[in-house]
């Protein structure tokens, strides 16, 4: 994460990355998302955390530095999630608006990631945020959780782009109307000392036979070197 990205995201509460995924690598994590949307499972965590592309996808360097330059060696995966909206969506509402995360304080605890597999056009119903809603702990307006606010922003963004999100932040899913699918695999990372969601269901063995001892960090199974009481808060920022 560069030193304008960060201070950008820190300031605004949000980060637009292109081309995290791109070529080869995209194709393939839109034919296994695919695949695996199709699947039983008890879970889209449980699921996505049994096959290779999505477990390799939790370490990738474009998406995995970015949150280690807010949550340093502390970092961990809090929850992992697929969504998919289908063509002319007309269920969904115009927007959604909500906070993921709401705790006192400035510092991110935690930070999603919503990594797009298809071109998020206005007509494809875009992620919205409203800049700068992070700070503070107020609650989008009630009585407007389904309308475009004032000062609102779309990511118009193009597949294998990714937004990063503080968790705190007011955004809003939106309308599909498009011919086409809507998919998006959402990483959300925070401090280790988070309990992750969906914790008391076992990690698939999947994700665990031949782990790197990072990436058993990341999946809450080992603590970080060092822990909390020897924290430095400057490491990593
Ligand atoms: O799909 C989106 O654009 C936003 C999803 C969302 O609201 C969330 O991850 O909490």
């Amino acid at each position: 994460m560069t030193a304008d990205e960060k201070a950008f995201f820190l300031e605004q509460g949000y980060l637009h990355v292109p081309g995290v995924l791109s070529g080869k690598h995209l194709r393939q994590v839109q034919s296994e998302f695919d695949r695996v949307w199709d699947l039983p499972g008890r879970s889209n965590q449980t699921k996505l955390l049994q096959h290779q592309t999505f477990i390799e996808l939790i370490e990738h360097p474009a998406i995995l530095d970015r949150h280690r330059a807010i949550f340093g060696d502390q970092v961990q995966l809090l929850q992992y999630d697929f969504l998919r909206q289908g063509p002319r969506n007309e269920a969904f509402p115009t927007r959604a608006w909500h906070r993921d995360f709401v705790f006192p304080g400035a510092r991110p605890l935690s930070v999603n990631t919503i990594l797009y597999l298809d071109e998020m056009t206005e007509e494809r119903g875009p992620t919205y945020v409203v800049p700068g809603s992070h700070r503070g702990e107020a609650l989008p307006p009630q009585g407007m959780t389904n309308e475009p606010l004032p000062g609102e922003v779309a990511a118009l963004a193009r597949a294998g782009d990714a937004v990063f999100i503080n968790s705190a932040i007011w955004h809003s899913g939106a309308r599909n109307n498009s011919d086409g699918p809507r998919r998006g695999i959402y990483l959300y990372y925070g401090y280790w000392w988070l309990k992750r969601y969906e914790s008391s269901v076992a990690l698939p063995w999947q994700a665990l036979e031949g782990a790197s001892e990072r990436r058993l960090q990341l999946l809450g199974v080992k603590m970080p070197a060092g822990d909390i009481h020897q924290y430095d808060p400057q490491a990593g920022h």
